[in-house]
């Protein structure tokens, strides 16, 4: 007998390790443990074993019952456990998944972008580490000439060899967009129309509409008989495009070493409606647009005669102008990085 609940165990055990599912280890169950099951069925005849033999084989088949009773127990809690894991309730809400979106800088960006190309323009890229011929010579600022102190320069270190005025110069962080003028007047010559959306960088300390690091849009167009009607009529375009309604304007004469003549056109206040905040410098205007008719010596430089050709340029405060346009009340939001204020875009 001893021999038989050995074997039928090793049995049962070989058995239950094909066992995938339920209803397969049920039946397996009922085959060995049911009521007529075969180990049932050895254990019963041990009431016919006398004395010793009783006793011997009695533990023995109650060693083995338990630990058939245990692995049929394991094998059901690990089945309805897979079972658990594969079930997808299809009626739970899905997860949410974050979409990105766009900076409101290149929201702008890109309207303007948008608003450009339909008048014919391209929209070119020029570098962020600018030569000082570019940033400043070429733009009829040379070098010790006191308009380098309009606008505080990173200068870097370096042996930039390009042609300029002085020959070789070092290089700086560009301190506006002004520089792409000159490269794109020398790339593709006139007539050109052309913008340049981009980063630029100045030496100064922060405030509601100041930053050190902020984006500029330069504009360019270069023809026979350009005037300034074409200038207005283009701004205008262009707060038109972004604010979707006429806005209320300002010109003031303006001082540029690469426009004669040079105008600054401000916006009313948007955040005050120009009852005068920090966010205007309590002023109820925003300086955002400042333009004039090409200088000859830029022309010049540039490659293009100057009696023949003339031009308009503007340096649009792209960032100051997205300000105006959502309504936000300070600059150091826009590179501050907190999420709160980007998801709002
Ligand atoms: C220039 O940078 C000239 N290159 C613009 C220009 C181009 C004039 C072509 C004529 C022809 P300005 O330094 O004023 O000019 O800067 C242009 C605009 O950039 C300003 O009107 C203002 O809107 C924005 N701006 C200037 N400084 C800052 C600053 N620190 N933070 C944020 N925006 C600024």
């Amino acid at each position: 007998m001893e021999k038989e609940l050995q074997q039928i165990k090793e049995t049962i055990l070989e058995e239950v390790k094909k066992i995938k599912d339920s209803q397969v280890l049920r039946d397996l169950e009922l085959k060995y443990l049911g009521r007529k099951g075969e180990l049932t069925t050895i254990l019963r005849g041990l009431t016919k074993l006398d004395g010793e033999d009783k006793k011997k084989v009695g533990a023995l088949a109650n060693t083995i019952k338990n630990e058939i009773y245990t692995v049929f127990k394991d094998l059901k809690s690990s089945i309805e456990e897979k079972g658990r894991e594969e079930f997808v309730d299809v009626t739970l809400p899905g997860k949410k998944s974050e979409r990105g979106h766009l900076h409101p800088i290149t929201l702008i960006q890109n309207e303007l972008e948008d608003v450009f190309s339909s008048m014919g323009f391209m929209v070119l890229d020029g570098p962020e580490l600018e030569s000082e011929y570019y940033n400043f010579e070429a733009l009829n600022i040379p070098a010790h000439h006191p308009a380098r102190d309009m606008q505080d320069t990173f200068y870097i270190q370096g042996n930039e060899t390009e042609k300029g005025a002085g020959g070789k110069s070092d290089l700086v962080m560009r301190t506006h967009t002004s520089p792409v003028q000159v490269r794109a007047m020398q790339k593709y010559g006139a007539p050109l129309r052309c913008v340049a959306p981009g980063r630029v960088y100045r030496c100064e300390a922060t405030d509601a509409v100041h930053e050190h690091t902020f984006d500029q849009m330069e504009g360019l167009m270069i023809d026979e008989n350009i005037s300034i009607s074409n200038m207005i009529a283009v701004m205008k375009e262009l707060l038109k495009g972004v604010f979707g309604r006429e806005m209320e304007v300002r010109v003031r004469p303006g001082y540029f070493p690469f426009v004669e003549p040079g105008i600054e056109l401000d916006i009313k206040c948007t955040i005050c409606g120009g009852a005068k905040c920090p966010s205007c410098k309590h002023s109820g205007w925003l300086e955002i647009l400042p333009a004039g008719m090409v200088h000859p010596n830029v022309l010049r430089h540039g490659g293009i005669d100057p009696d023949k050709y003339s031009g308009f340029a503007f340096g649009l405060g792209l960032t100051r102008l997205a300000m105006m346009k959502y309504g936000i009340n300070d600059i150091r939001l826009f590179n501050g990085g907190d999420l709160r204020f980007l998801k709002q875009f």
